[in-house]
């Protein structure tokens, strides 16, 4: 019987919470979710990866003061075990999804003394500064046009995969290539749905594709609470930027790459309030379900 413990999903747990969760609810469910761990962090913290099945790799808790993200997965992985407890729907999508989810929180406890820090907490030689990056550290354009100043917050690291973090998650994925089909990044905010690439603005071999996935996945999302998404390249959509996951990921043979920037759009920007959770929530695995379904049939 599936289980989903007595865990708060409408509140941003802290890291101890959100670490003792990924155990209970591997215990809880040895049918559906199997945890390991991919590495651990620069302050020793292990990154856990909560694998649900195998196709799809959707990673949160890349950057430490975008909160929505880590809340996105656990409500994800509830509702995955929720929905298989009713076979009938989800016949289709149980026998043949198979999703990893990196549960990736990288620094949680320094949200807590600064709120709005973003990068990892590796210590800059030479520099007072801390922090690399981790959406920079990547080998994909690496460093072109990226912060060489180790006191920015987009500071791109001292060569790629120069973090823990990131060459923890770059192994992982490199591992298991042969598996992966999809993989999804979760960032907020801006409400976006991002697309390689961002370090160029050359266009990818199947951008139409992707360009009516990503379309057809905000029209899903809009239709629980009509919440508005743009959606293209990342280079022309966002900002260019060298580095990024989603664009390492395709490159490596991933065709199917997508980063999402949640709610909202500025309002409340990185402290969206508790109560947008469960909608953000809801509407966000719309799209999330529909690209899932849509790379598992092609
Ligand atoms: N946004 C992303 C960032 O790292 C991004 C946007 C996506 C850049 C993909 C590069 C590649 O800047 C947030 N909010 O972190
Ligand atoms: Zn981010």
């Amino acid at each position: 019987k599936a289980r989903t413990t007595s865990h708060s999903y409408e509140k941003y747990n802290d890291w101890e919470t959100i670490a003792a969760w990924t155990a209970d609810i591997a215990a809880q469910n040895p049918d559906l979710v199997t945890r390991s761990v991919i590495g651990e962090t620069y302050e020793g913290r292990p990154m856990y990866i909560l694998k649900v099945s195998k196709a799809i790799f959707m990673d949160c808790g890349f950057h430490a003061r975008e909160w929505i993200s880590p809340a996105f997965c656990q409500w994800f992985v509830k509702e995955f075990i929720l929905l298989s407890q009713d076979h009938y729907y989800w016949k289709i999508q149980l026998l043949e999804l198979s999703l990893r989810f990196d549960l990736c929180f990288i620094h949680q406890n320094v949200v807590f003394k600064d709120r709005m820090w973003r990068k990892t907490r590796s210590e800059n030689a030479g520099s007072r500064c801390r922090g690399t990056d981790p959406n920079r550290n990547f080998n994909a354009g690496w460093s072109l046009g990226a912060s060489k100043s180790p006191c920015d917050s987009t500071y791109c690291g001292s060569a790629p995969e120069s973090e823990k973090e990131t060459k923890a998650l770059a192994d992982f994925i490199r591992e298991h290539l042969s598996t992966i089909k999809a993989y999804l990044t979760i960032h907020s905010y801006s409400q976006l749905l991002l697309f390689p690439y961002s370090y160029t603005y050359q266009l990818p071999s199947n951008h139409e594709e992707l360009n009516s996935i990503a379309r057809e996945a905000s029209k899903q999302l809009a239709s629980l609470y009509h919440t508005k998404y743009t959606y293209g390249p990342g280079a022309t959509t966002i900002y260019p930027a060298a580095g990024g996951s989603d664009d390492w990921a395709y490159d490596q043979g991933i065709k199917y790459s997508f980063t999402f920037e949640l709610r909202d759009t500025g309002r409340y920007g990185f402290i969206l309030p508790e109560s947008q959770i469960k909608p953000t929530c809801e509407e966000t695995v719309l799209a999330v379900k529909y690209i899932a379904n849509y790379v598992l049939e092609h």
